[in-house]
C-alpha cells in the first residue's frame, strides 16, 4: 500500500484524535530520520501505524491477539495498554500489507521500547512522545533533545516514563527496564569513550577499555 492509502485506511478505522496523533508522529519521525540518517519513507510508515490497534475494544484486542499468536505475558494481563504495541505490528503486516520487519519492530516495541533498539525504533519511540500535538510539561525541552541528542532523548524519556508509572502505582514491564538500563549504558559508554578520545589525543576508542582494565 502507498502512504496515500494507508492513509485512507488509517483515517476509516482510528478516532480523529488518534488520527492526528499519528500524523503528527509520522512528521515528527521524517523529521528525525533525516537528522540520524534513517530511510524517511520506513520512519514516516511507522510512525503512522504505530498505534494501529490503540484503539481496539479489549475483546477484539485478545480475539485479535490470538488470531496472530501474540503471546500477552503476565504484565501486559494487567496492563492491558500494553498488548497495542506488539498486536499493531501483526495488523500492520496482515492489514495494512507492510512486510519490511524493521518497521514492524519498531511498531512492536513503540511503547515499552526494549534493549539494543534500532535508530529507527527510538525514532518511533520519541516520535510517539514528541509529536506536535503533545503537550505536557518539559515537551518543549524534549524536543529539542530530540533534535540534538537521540539517544538522550529517549533514555529521558524511558526515565520520565518509569517515574510516572511508580508515582501512579502502575506496573513496570520488564522490557522498559531494560530499554532504560541498555540506554543509560550505551550513554556512559559513549561519554567514557570521548573523554579518553580527548585525553589521549587518539581516535582509537577501544583504548578506554585496555587503560581501564
Ligand atoms: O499509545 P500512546 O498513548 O500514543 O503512547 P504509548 O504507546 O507510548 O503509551 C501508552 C501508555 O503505555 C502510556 O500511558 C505509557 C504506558 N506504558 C509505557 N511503558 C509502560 C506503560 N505502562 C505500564 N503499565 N508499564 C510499562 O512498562
Ligand atoms: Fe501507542
Ligand atoms: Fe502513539
Amino acid at each position: 500500500m502507498d502512504e496515500i492509502k494507508l492513509l485512507e485506511r488509517l483515517k476509516s478505522e482510528l478516532s480523529e484524535d488518534r488520527y492526528l496523533h499519528s500524523i503528527g508522529a509520522m512528521e515528527s519521525a521524517g523529521d528525525l530520520a533525516i537528522l540520524n540518517g534513517v530511510d524517511v519513507r520506513r520512519a514516516r510508515i511507522a510512525a503512522l501505524l504505530h498505534d494501529c490497534a490503540k484503539e481496539l475494544s479489549i475483546e477484539k484486542m485478545l480475539i485479535m491477539a490470538h488470531r496472530y499468536k501474540v503471546a500477552i505475558d503476565e504484565v501486559s494481563m494487567w496492563e492491558t495498554v500494553l498488548i497495542h504495541g506488539p498486536l499493531g505490528a501483526k495488523i500492520a503486516e496482515h492489514q495494512y500489507c507492510v512486510n519490511d520487519h524493521e518497521i514492524l519492530d519498531a511498531i512492536e516495541c513503540h511503547t515499552t521500547g526494549k534493549k539494543n533498539m534500532t535508530k529507527l525504533d527510538k525514532i518511533i519511540y520519541i516520535s510517539d512522545y514528541i509529536e506536535p500535538y503533545r503537550d505536557f510539561e518539559g515537551v518543549n525541552e524534549l524536543r529539542r533533545m530530540a533534535m540534538e541528542d537521540l539517544d538522550a532523548a529517549v533514555k529521558f524519556a524511558l526515565d520520565f516514563t518509569i517515574s510516572d508509572l511508580l508515582n501512579t502505582g502502575r506496573l513496570i514491564h520488564p522490557r522498559t527496564l531494560e530499554a532504560r538500563n541498555h540506554m543509560m549504558i550505551l550513554i556512559s559508554m559513549d561519554k567514557a569513550i570521548s573523554a579518553q578520545c580527548l585525553k589521549t589525543h587518539s581516535f582509537a576508542p577501544f583504548s578506554v577499555f585496555i587503560t581501564s582494565a
